[in-house]
C-alpha cells in the first residue's frame, strides 16, 4: 500500500526510510498532479493504458542480482533529480521503493510504492527514484508510441523548459 510523507532531508543512504513523521494525504498528491491507484486486477491497467493512450509496455527488475555490479550506478543514475516531457506512468508488480517529488515549496515528498501500486508523475514535475533497503523492486513501465521520457537532469534552464513552465502553470501558480 501506498504511504507519503515528508523526507526527513538527514544525510544517510537513500534506500532508507527518510520519514519525517508527517504524513501526507493523496489529496496533497493530486494537487501536484501525482495520481495514485491501487490496482489488484490487472485489466484495469489495460484500459488506464488505453485511455491514456499507451501501446506500450515493459517490466524492468531493479536488484543486484538482475543488474550485477551495475546496481549501485544505476539506483544513484535513478536517484538524479529529473523531470521528463511527458507523464511516467508505474506499476509496482513486487518489492518496493521510493520516487520522492517536489512540492510547491520545492521540498521532497517521498511516496512508498509497493505491489499492485500505479503512480502517475505530470510531464514536468521535478522526481527521483530509489529501492528501499531491501534492493529489490519489479514494475511495470508503460510508454507511449513516441516516448519523451528521457530524463532531464535538474539545473537553471531546464527550470526555463516549456514543459517545466507548463507544469507550474498547471500546478503550482
Ligand atoms: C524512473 O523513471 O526513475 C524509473 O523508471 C525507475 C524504475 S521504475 C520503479
Ligand atoms: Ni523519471
Amino acid at each position: 500500500e501506498m504511504r507519503a510523507y515528508w523526507f526527513d532531508n538527514l544525510p544517510g543512504d537513500q534506500r532508507m526510510p527518510h520519514d519525517s513523521g508527517r504524513a501526507i494525504d493523496t489529496k496533497r498528491l493530486e494537487q501536484l498532479g501525482v495520481i495514485y491507484y491501487n490496482i489488484p486486477d490487472t485489466t484495469r491497467v489495460d484500459q488506464l493504458a488505453s485511455e491514456r493512450g499507451y501501446k506500450n509496455r515493459d517490466e524492468i527488475v531493479i536488484s543486484p542480482e538482475s543488474m550485477a555490479e551495475k546496481y549501485e550506478e544505476k539506483i544513484k543514475m535513478f536517484f538524479r533529480e529529473h523531470l521528463h516531457e511527458d507523464e511516467e506512468i508505474r506499476y509496482i508488480r513486487d518489492g518496493r521503493g521510493y520516487f520522492d517529488v517536489r512540492s510547491r515549496d520545492d521540498e521532497w515528498v517521498r511516496i512508498q510504492v509497493d505491489k499492485n501500486d500505479l503512480l502517475i508523475l505530470p510531464a514536468g514535475i521535478y522526481h527521483r527514484f530509489t529501492t528501499d533497503n531491501s534492493n529489490y523492486i519489479k514494475a511495470m513501465r508503460l510508454f507511449k508510441d513516441e516516448p519523451k521520457w528521457t530524463p532531464l537532469n535538474r539545473s537553471a534552464a531546464l527550470d526555463i523548459n516549456s514543459y517545466r513552465q507548463l507544469y507550474i502553470q498547471q500546478y503550482l501558480s
